[in-house]
């Protein structure tokens, strides 16, 4: 049960200054690194857009793997155009963007814009194994849609496996020239939320998917407010490097002035409560939809939304605290968790600090937090967020769809599953949906059960869905292609329509299913398009918590879709599979499907397996964990590196013959064969089949029994 965190708070923020500035002689410090940090764009001012006329905007994204240290922490991020965040992409209302996006990754990725409706353009959503075939490695590939009448606060980042925890995402603002609020401010920042993991989340996936593994989900290792954070480096492992005095974002501002701060939480896993001591913040945008103002001391903001809000500079000239403050309860439950060795424990209030412009460097904020009466998890209040132009919602609808959402029991093989309406979704990585609609004239009532499609087709009319949760976990929804109004939400019973909010209701694009609960929304069937509908808990997409609404196919058929986006699906182009390791057995050791070697003992079974950090074994560049001592034991793995094949930083092998320069190198990686041998899971890894004489190990009933007890007892 989730309980609230009022009383241990105030023992979180002695802890954190303690856990940060310990080591440090407590004073803002500015001085250049020999690791570079992060990319300071997002701590200036945005420059305003004066222009009225829409216009074209060119914008290379150059991905590629940069040493960085957003928390002090040296790793491999994956990177857009060397920078962590990814580059701001700041536009106007109307404006086309025109975004080539060069992988320079070893692994295959696509892009999508959160948020952005692609009206009439929906082969550049972006979601691999829905709207395209992904980029390549070594391949470029351009982006290319007009924002139409969307105005607001968006991101963007990586819609492949969970890329973008690892770094590839950025803010995309749209300027609105007629403002409602344009002359109620005068600076407008843009400031971003991040969980950061110090292991690359190809691993943190094939732990969650580990075998027989039922607890919950990885959880960060520290939290950025805009691309920066601090981390413990006393608990980083040998060889590593870590400054514990890493800078924080701070946000420069002037006494008397007026500033926008356009808030996006980009985590895989976090939600956060934001706040700003001693400074109300006025809401007035949610999630690119102007509101009524509204003022709150704190703002609660799960992964997928935004918000902007203005903050007067009206204190006396200082430092104070810019508090992300993560409910440890809204992480996980308990501590059974894969990497429970995180530091997050001992500091879970993200900071960074708000400077008047004529205060001292020299010491830290001595601000206050406001007090926080608000529950953990659970999104603003539905009846606080009235749209600036007052809108109704569709009236009647001429579709109704009804989805469970379910963190089930494990699938055969004991790999924990999540479900929508007893599927969980596998996508079809090198013939997405829209191919299937658009190149192959397959309709969507012909597509396997497990691709969770669900189909209308009436233009003009009205989309209701009715979502229930079955367990105690919170997932912030978000649709592709519309936003929607929210008509009701509940934490227990079912829905009452005559009770449903159809005069104000908020719009939103991202919504968070309550624990237990229930949300209503509705929306117009206007965009014809294959439309993600998923939770936003990046872990939680890996385990299948995703559907999608085909909307309109018939007129989708009509559409034109461009060639180089079907060129993305040319036989050949893909890769999809990881590395099989086969399942030694020798007695002390499990051997995972994604490669993990897990000891069958330790301090108690679900908290057994080893992070990537813990100075016990070794990552190889394919991603796989070893153990560094008892190699012997484990010859029964073969060497990734075995003469033949390259290893990438995604775990997948590639022949070391027959690649080649450009466009063409995406042609030397094969698919590695064959049903007949293999078994391919939902997050693209391949786990061997037992073959007679195998040592595959055994998992016995009364193991089943014992895990589905305790299972039980932990309340999902
Ligand atoms: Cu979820």
């Amino acid at each position: 049960m989730k309980k609230h965190l009022s009383r241990v708070l105030p023992l979180y923020v002695l802890l954190l200054l303690f856990t940060i500035f310990a080591t440090s002689d407590a004073t803002i410090r500015r001085r250049d690194y020999t690791v570079p940090t992060v990319y300071p764009e997002l701590l200036k001012p945005l420059t305003p857009i004066t222009t009225k006329d829409p216009q074209d905007i060119y914008i290379n994204l150059v991905l590629s793997y940069t040493d960085l240290a957003p928390d002090g922490y040296t790793r491999k991020v994956w990177t857009a155009n060397g920078q962590y965040p990814g580059p701001l992409i700041h536009c106007n209302r109307g404006d086309r963007l025109i975004i080539n996006v060069t992988n320079n990754f070893e692994d295959p990725t696509t892009i999508h814009w959160h948020g952005i409706f692609q009206l009439g353009s929906n082969w550049y959503d972006g979601v691999g194994g829905q709207t395209q075939c992904a980029i390549p490695p070594g391949v470029s590939f351009i982006y290319n849609y007009t924002v139409g009448d969307q105005v607001g606060t968006y991101w963007w980042h990586s819609h492949y496996l969970a890329q973008y925890v690892d770094g590839i995402r950025g803010p995309l603002i749209i300027n609105n020239p007629d403002d409602p609020y344009l002359g109620q401010y005068d600076y407008e920042y843009v400031l971003t939320l991040e969980d950061w993991y110090h292991a690359e989340s190809h691993n943190l996936v094939a732990m969650r998917m580990t075998q027989g593994y039922e607890a919950f989900n990885p959880i960060p290792d520290s939290g950025l407010i805009s691309g920066r954070g601090q981390y413990d480096c006393s608990r980083a492992r040998n060889g590593t490097k870590c400054d514990p005095n890493n800078m924080p974002a701070i946000y420069t501002v002037t006494k008397g002035k007026k500033y926008r701060f356009r808030i996006i939480n980009m985590s895989a896993e976090a939600f956060y409560f934001f706040s700003i001591d001693q400074h109300k913040l006025k809401v007035i945008e949610v999630d690119g939809v102007d509101i009524k103002a509204i003022e709150l001391d704190v703002l609660p903001i799960h992964i997928g939304q935004r918000f902007s809000v203005i903050v007067e500079a009206s204190q006396d000239s200082g430092n104070y605290w810019i508090r992300a403050n993560i409910p440890i309860d809204c992480l996980m439950f308990g501590k059974y968790t894969i990497n429970n060795n995180s530091a997050i424990f001992n500091n879970n209030n993200i900071t960074g600090i708000l400077q008047y412009d004529d205060a001292s460097n020299d010491t830290l904020p001595k601000s206050v937090d406001w007090n926080r009466n608000l529950l953990p998890c659970h999104d603003l209040d539905i009846n606080l967020i009235k749209p600036y132009v007052d809108v109704s919602p569709p009236l009647k609808v001429t579709d109704q769809i009804n989805i469970t959402v379910d963190i089930g029991e494990p699938d055969e093989k004991g790999t924990a599953k999540a479900y929508i309406n007893g599927q969980s979704w596998v996508p079809d990585l090198k013939n997405p949906s829209i191919m299937k609609i658009m190149d192959q004239n397959i309709s969507a009532k012909e597509f396997p059960l497990n691709a969770n499609a669900y189909m209308y087709d009436n233009e003009g009319g009205a989309v209701e869905i009715v979502m229930y949760n079955t367990n105690q976990a919170d997932h912030p929804f978000h649709l592709h292609g519309h936003n929607f109004f929210i008509i009701g939400m509940g934490r227990d019973g079912i829905p009452d329509s005559s009770k449903y909010n159809l005069k104000d209701p908020p719009m939103r694009d991202t919504v968070t299913l309550p624990p237990n609960g229930w949300v209503v929304i509705r929306y117009m069937i206007n965009n014809p398009g294959v439309w993600a509908f998923h939770c936003h808990i990046e872990w939680h997409v890996e385990m299948g918590m995703v559907f999608q609404l085909i909307e309109m196919q018939s007129k989708l058929q009509t559409l034109k879709m461009p060639p180089s986006v079907k060129a993305l699906c040319q036989p050949g182009s893909q890769h999809t599979k990881r590395l099989a390791i086969p399942f030694p057995d020798d007695g002390e050791t499990t051997v995972t499907p994604g490669g993990y070697v897990i000891p069958k003992s330790g301090p108690t079974k679900r908290l057994a397996i080893p992070s990537p950090d813990d100075g016990a074994t070794t990552v190889t560049p394919g991603g796989y964990v070893i153990p560094k001592s008892g190699s012997t034991k484990r010859s029964a793995i073969p060497s990734p590196d075995d003469g033949e094949t390259t290893v990438t930083p995604g775990g997948y092998v590639i022949p070391k013959s027959g690649q080649k320069e450009g466009f063409t190198k995406r042609l030397a990686i094969p698919s590695p064969d064959d049903d007949n041998v293999t078994t391919v899971t939902p997050g693209g890894y391949v786990i061997p089949k037992p073959k007679e004489g195998s040592t595959k190990v055994k998992r016995t009933t009364e193991r089943n029994i014992k895990y589905t007890t305790k299972r039980n007892a932990w309340k999902w």
